[in-house]
This record gives C-alpha cells, sequence and structure tokens, in this order.
C-alpha cells in the first residue's frame, strides 16, 4: 500500500531516509493486521498471552521499568514565539528542537520495521473529527493504535480527501530517560516522540494529537479540546442528559464515564460517550456539541473490580491488552484492589514479594475497545456529537473543596476550572501526592499558553447564552486517618443527578462566596450512613481556608502577567472579595 497524498508519501519517504529502516509497512487497521502484529510480538518476546480460558485474547506487555508514565519535565510545544507556549509548557525554538530530535532519529530504525499508520479522532463521517499519520517502529504502538483510534484504511482514505493530517513521527529508541523527548510544533501540526513506548508519550494520537496539537486548533477555529470525559446521564422516564466531566490523570474519568448507579437507582443508567477526551463545538444554535476523538480506553488497572466498576471489570475480560500488571498462578492478571486471586509475579517479571512494592505498577493501563463497553452510547458514533448540559470540573483534595459546587457564570465557571488543583498521581513520572496547580486538568496538555487558553474559554459566553452550567467535585476527602468522606464511584450518581436537577431548576442551592452549594437535604444521601458532621463539612466550605486558597491562586494567576484576561482578574476578586 502507498498512497495518492503526495506530501504523505513524500514525508513517509524523508523519514525513511532519515531512520533507515529495514522495510516500510503501510497498517490497513484490519482485524489480520491486529493478529499478525500479536503473533509476531509474542515472538520477540515483548507480548505474552495471558490466561486464554479466563481472559481470552488478553496479552501482557512488560515495559520497560523506567518507562511507565508520561514524562511531563522532557515534553515540549516548540513555537517560534517562546510566549505562545507559555508558562506552563516547556518550550524550545523549533529549530533546535527539530536538529535535537533529528540527532536522535538518525538510522535509529536500523534493522526494524517502520509502520505507517494513518488514523482517524473522531467518527469516520464526523465534520468535527481530525485526522494523523504516525510513523512509528513500536508494534506495540500499532496495536494499541488499533484499539484506540479508528485506525487504517479508512482514515487513510480521508485524508486522501482531505489533503490535511497531523504528522507524528515516534521511535522507541533505546528507551534510555536520558535520550527521551516529546516535541510539538502546533504551527506545523506535527509531533516527534523519542526514547519512550509508554501510552502517553508513544501513542501520538492521544494526548499528544487529541489534546496538545488539537487545542492549538481549537483556538484558531472557535472549539474546545478537553481532556474529559463525556457520558449520558439517562432517568427513568428516558431522558437523556450529556455531562463532560475533566478531571486530572488518573482522577477518576474512567470510572464516572461507565458508572453503575447503586441499587436504590437501579431504574437509572449511565452512557459512555468517552473517558479521557473531549472535542466541542458550538452548533448553529449555540448549543455545545462533545463528541469523543477516540475509539478505545487506555485505563488504570489498579482499583478496577467488580464492586468499583463492574462495567470495566467486565470489559477487560477478554480482548484486552495489559501493560505492567502482575499474574497469579495460572496466568490471569492481577493488580491490588483485584479483590480476586494472588499475585505470583510482579509488573517487572519477578516472582511476588510484597517487600519489593506492588504486584501492578501504579500507573498499569489496560487498552480495550470502546465496543466492548456494554455501557458504550450508541451516539457515541453520532457524526453531530451530543449536546452537553453540564461541564464539570474536579480534582483530587484531601481538604478544601467541597463534594459539588456550582458556578455563578459561564465566567465564573472558566475560573473554577482555571483554579483546579489536585494531588499528583503515578500517571505522570516524579512525586506522588503533592497538590499542584492543574487547571481544567490541562497542566499536561494544554498546546499554548493558559493566559490565552483562559481568554479563549471566556470568548464563549460572548457567542451563545445557552452554555452548559459548570460544576466542581472533589470525590477525594479524607480524614485524618486517611479514609475517603464520601464512598464515591457508583455513589457519584447522586452528585450527578443534583447538578441535573439545577439545570433544569429544580433543586434548591445555598449561595456561597465560592458558588452554589447543595442544601442539607438537597442530594439524598439518608441511606448512606454518612455522620451527619462528616455530611456537613462535605457540602460546606472553610473561609479560611478558602482565602488562602484564593490568595495563592491569585499569585498563580498573576504569573501569566498581562496577557491573562481581565475578565478573570476580575471574577478572582469578586470570590475574594465575597470571602472577606
Ligand atoms: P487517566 O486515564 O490517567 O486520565 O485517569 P482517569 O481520570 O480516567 O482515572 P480513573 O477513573 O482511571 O481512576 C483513577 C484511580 O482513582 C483508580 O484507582 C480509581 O479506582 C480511583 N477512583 C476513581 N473514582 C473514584 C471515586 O469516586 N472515589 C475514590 N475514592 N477513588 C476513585
Ligand atoms: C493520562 O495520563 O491522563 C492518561 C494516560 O490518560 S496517557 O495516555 O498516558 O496520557
Ligand atoms: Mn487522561
Amino acid at each position: 500500500m502507498t498512497t495518492k497524498n503526495q506530501a504523505l508519501a513524500a514525508w513517509v519517504q524523508d523519514v525513511a531516509t532519515l531512520t533507515r529502516p529495514q522495510s516500510i509497512v503501510w497498517c490497513d487497521g484490519s482485524d489480520e493486521e491486529y493478529d499478525r502484529m500479536v503473533s509476531l510480538m509474542q515472538e520477540q518476546g515483548t507480548l505474552s498471552p495471558l490466561n486464554s480460558e479466563t481472559h481470552p485474547n488478553c496479552y501482557l506487555h512488560l515495559s520497560d521499568p523506567q518507562d511507565v508514565a508520561r514524562v511531563e519535565h522532557l515534553t515540549y510545544i516548540c513555537t517560534s514565539e517562546e510566549e505562545d507556549a507559555g508558562a506552563n509548557n516547556n518550550w524550545l525554538a523549533p529549530e533546535e528542537a527539530k536538529a535535537k530530535m533529528e540527532g536522535l532519529y538518525d538510522g535509529c530504525m536500523d534493522g526494524r520495521t517502520m509502520y505507517v499508520v494513518p488514523y482517524c479522532m473522531g467518527p469516520v463521517k464526523s465534520p468535527y473529527s481530525r485526522c494523523g499519520v504516525e510513523i512509528t517502529d513500536s508494534p506495540y504502538v500499532v496495536i494499541n493504535m488499533k484499539l484506540m483510534t479508528r485506525m487504517g484504511t479508512l482514515a487513510l482514505k480521508r485524508i486522501e480527501q482531505e489533503g490535511s493530517f497531523v504528522k507524528g513521527l515516534h521511535s522507541t529508541g533505546e528507551l534510555d530517560p536520558n535520550r527521551r523527548f516529546i516535541m510539538h510544533f502546533p504551527e506545523e501540526l506535527s509531533i516527534m516522540s523519542y526514547g519512550s513506548g509508554y501510552g502517553g508519550n508513544a501513542l501520538l494520537g492521544k494526548k499528544c494529537h487529541a489534546l496538545r496539537i488539537a487545542s492549538w486548533q481549537a483556538r484558531k477555529e472557535g472549539w474546545l479540546a478537553e481532556h474529559m470525559l463525556i457520558l449520558g446521564l439517562e432517568s427513568p422516564e428516558g431522558e437523556t442528559h450529556y455531562i463532560a466531566a475533566a478531571f486530572p490523570s488518573a482522577c477518576g474519568k474512567t470510572n464516572l464515564a461507565m458508572l453503575i448507579p447503586p441499587e436504590k437507582y437501579k431504574d437509572w443508567k449511565i452512557w459512555t460517550l468517552g473517558d479521557d477526551i473531549a472535542w466541542l463545538h458550538m452548533d448553529d444554535q449555540g448549543q455545545l456539541r462533545a463528541i469523543n476523538p477516540e475509539a478505545g480506553y487506555f485505563g488504570v488497572v489498579p482499583g478496577t473490580n467488580a464492586k468499583t466498576n463492574r462495567n470495566a471489570y467486565e470489559m477487560i475480560q477478554q480482548n484486552t491488552i495489559f501493560t505492567n500488571v502482575g499474574t497469579t498462578a495460572d496466568n490471569q492478571p492481577w493488580w491490588e484492589d483485584k479483590k480476586q486471586g494472588e499475585p505470583a509475579s510482579d509488573w517487572k517479571g519477578n516472582p511476588y514479594s510484597s517487600e519489593s512494592g506492588p504486584a501492578a505498577h501504579p500507573n498499569s493501563r489496560f487498552t480495550v475497545s470502546a465496543t466492548e463497553n456494554t455501557a458504550y452510547s450508541s451516539l457515541a458514533e453520532a457524526p453531530e456529537g451530543v449536546p452537553i448540559s453540564a461541564i464539570v470540573f474536579g480534582g483530587r483534595r484531601k481538604e478544601l473543596a467541597p463534594l459539588v459546587y456550582e458556578a455563578k457564570s459561564w465566567d465564573h465557571g472558566v475560573l473554577i476550572g482555571a483554579g483546579v488543583a489536585s494531588e499528583t498521581t503515578a500517571a505522570a513520572t516524579g512525586q506522588v501526592g503533592v497538590v499542584r496547580r492543574d487547571p481544567m486538568a490541562m497542566k499536561p496538555f494544554c498546546g499554548y499558553n493558559f493566559a490565552d487558553y483562559w481568554s479563549h474559554w471566556l470568548s464563549f459566553s460572548e457567542r451563545t447564552d445557552n452554555l452548559p452550567k459548570i460544576f466542581h467535585v472533589n470525590w477525594f476527602r479524607q480524614n485524618d486517618d486517611g479514609d475517603f468522606l464520601w464512598p464515591g464511584f457508583g455513589e457519584n450518581l447522586r452528585v450527578l443527578q443534583w447538578m441535573i436537577q439545577r439545570c433544569k431548576g429544580d433543586a434548591d442551592a445555598v449561595e456561597t462566596a465560592i458558588g452554589y452549594l447543595p442544601s442539607e437535604q438537597g442530594i439524598d444521601v439518608a441511606d448512606l450512613n454518612i455522620d451527619p458532621d462528616v455530611w456537613q463539612s462535605l457540602i460546606s466550605i472553610n473561609d479560611d481556608q478558602w482565602r488562602q486558597e484564593m490568595s495563592d491562586f491569585g499569585d498563580y494567576l498573576d504569573s501569566f502577567g498581562d496577557r491573562l484576561p481581565e475578565k478573570l482578574r476580575e471574577q478572582h476578586k469578586a470570590v475574594s472579595a465575597a470571602l472577606g
């Protein structure tokens, strides 16, 4: 196979000249190709079958132990002007970045096969979708891209019709952390990644294209590319509302997107549209509509069990790639909090011993096609997307942030989004559990200056008066013993219900300086046996803590200097003044 698109053919040729692969394979995205790649990887020893009776068509990949997460300190936005990348990004001049990368790529595919992977982010027939081509020397990337995107012939056809595509070049290199970079060139719609095989660093359709490059395009074209799940909440009467929610990495998007309602609400239903990325466009009626650019889930394994997330648990019993989990004696995948079986081997392939840490890496992942999810929405493939009623921001905060609150307006909601801060997780290398600012859960993913990003968000209230309501949630409040105060998971449905009632004007709320909070009876928790004092603390705010928070947040906003939109400053002033 080759292509009618001259630019693509020429680029593939140039890359081959630079990287000097043994052979070039154009991927068609077929099931046969997937099976072939799986066999090849088994021969090469990079993939092993799991117990085929309990887990048909499931495989285990153990990565290099130093290549298990995103590397934010090695991720760059390379714009001609440094200010366009902003203080929220690492920056390198494009020419310098390219010279560095070309040095690394020189002959790097010697003896390897180069795969050309055309993919489409979003339903192939959607006007909102965008295509890309990833060139990679990693069979692991190819099989993951097959599950995560609309990959192969149809995507290539669309590229040939449309003419435009994002260029992503990836090589696993030597997996040396000192020779590892993820570079983005938003002005040229291109990506260069070297030295890592890990998801967010190597599956270039995902964070690199669908967030960093797409956020840049979205700003130019008047839409939004966000780190958000999309779900449909269907009431017993059959009315469905769609919610998009942004939480930082490993803070509960996949779980919320496939939530199973508790017994008491069994006539309610959650439909999954997406679990990680949403592209939001405004339609002719001024309604925001969302599509999920992805076609699969690259989800956090630990913590997934039949009780916390039965949908996800069942979805990964077949046709799944596991990365960096442990295994049981009879070769089933095992991870912490699986609540079933015992580990025999750990994620490094060594015999399991409790002294040498968890059996599964805390950022171990499953890769599975979205169609394996029994709650996958029939509208997930709709070219026009779904209308969004509510946008939710959230973070992982032991204290401070209440269970839920509602913004007083869109502009105030933008302030709330910009104010997201969260404890760091194992999804990125570095310290875990320290609070850091993560506006809109996009700190690692916004492909341009946050000040310009907030201006862009604020511009939406000038375009329509039909915008979704904005909320903030925190499932992760803890007591001094480190126990979670809120049961979370399925019970989060109660909070979603409150939001939808608020959207319809049907629920009470208490006005506070930071926004509207539920009244004591506003959310039904009577059967949850939550201590009344605990419930009170979940739905109230501590003014002293919030004054300190607003002061820290103000300093953070100031660090963006003159580019910070005046409207955001005003919103910040108003909340600070209300706190007194
Ligand atoms: P990325 O894929 O990294 O973007 O993560 P995500 O936001 O999709 O997070 P995910 O749903 O995979 O959850 C991450 C971890 O948080 C898992 O270990 C979950 O078990 C845990 N978690 C999710 N929801 C809740 C909740 O409501 N309460 C508590 N206590 N933990 C939760
Ligand atoms: C995240 O880290 O937010 C993820 C996993 O969803 S990765 O695809 O690696 O970015
Ligand atoms: Mn994510």
